[in-house]
């Protein structure tokens, strides 16, 4: 019965994360799903990001977060359309939560959706919601082995950004270790390290993104 009702469950993931990527591939919707640990830097980057983009591309951005719409907040002030879920104790967006907010947009003139996923090292990599890019951010204050010890996470990505790195002068990093635990666990990921907080090597990860959009609207 256990095993019936967890094939059932799964069974409807997949559906909504198919229905989700249908609509995200008609409208030609690059969407990027963004994962990492509480406070690694995904809503600055976001903001930032945001900022260099905005000129030449509509953003809209899914936040998620257990309580408050505070990282919503953030992004609302930059002018982007933000459509909040809160989990309320929930460690991951699924993708039928998903499916229920896009009604919510007008993807037909939205070109870049990114999914703000819980603060959560672990939970959010196991779930697929239809997006294009998983993407896992790591800040140089978790340390250096947060790669081999959450595999599940970097794993299952197509890139790792290193967030902070500001504070390399500081904070004991080896990005060249980083660089070689991921490789070993996921060869074919890619590999970013940036500040937020300065914009060094935001460029990298813009060009990244302009060219997963033209990808995404050639298919
Ligand atoms: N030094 C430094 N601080 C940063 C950088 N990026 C983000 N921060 C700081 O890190 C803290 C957390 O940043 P957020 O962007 O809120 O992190 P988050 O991943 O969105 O956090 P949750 O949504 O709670 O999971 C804030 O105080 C940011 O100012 C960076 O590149 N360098
Ligand atoms: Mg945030």
């Amino acid at each position: 019965m256990k095993v019936k009702l967890q094939e059932d469950v799964l069974k409807d993931q997949n559906l909504s994360a198919n229905f989700n990527r249908e609509h995200f591939n008609t409208s030609k919707t690059l969407v990027v799903n963004m994962m990492s640990s509480p406070g690694a830097g995904k809503t600055t980057l976001l903001e930032e990001t945001i900022k260099l983009l905005v000129d030449q591309y509509t953003v809209a951005v899914i936040e998620g977060d257990l309580a408050t719409d505070r990282d919503a907040e953030r992004l609302r002030a930059l002018g982007v359309q933000t459509v909040q879920i809160n989990t309320v104790g929930g460690c991951h967006l699924d993708a039928r939560m998903i499916a229920k907010k896009i009604p919510e947009f007008d993807l037909e003139e939205i070109d870049i959706l990114f999914i703000e996923n819980i603060g959560n090292l672990v939970c959010p990599s196991g779930y697929d919601l239809g997006q294009h890019y998983k993407v896992a951010v790591l800040s140089v204050p978790e340390g250096n082995d947060k790669i081999p010890k959450y595999p599940v996470m970097f794993r299952r990505t197509d890139m790792t950004i290193i967030n902070k790195i500001d504070l390399l002068p500081y904070v004991p990093f080896d990005l060249e270790e980083a660089e070689s635990d991921l490789q070993f666990i996921n060869p074919s990921a890619k590999f970013q390290a940036l500040s937020a907080k300065t914009g060094e090597g935001l460029d990298r990860w813009i060009t990244w993104l302009k060219e997963a959009y033209q990808q995404c609207t050639k298919q």
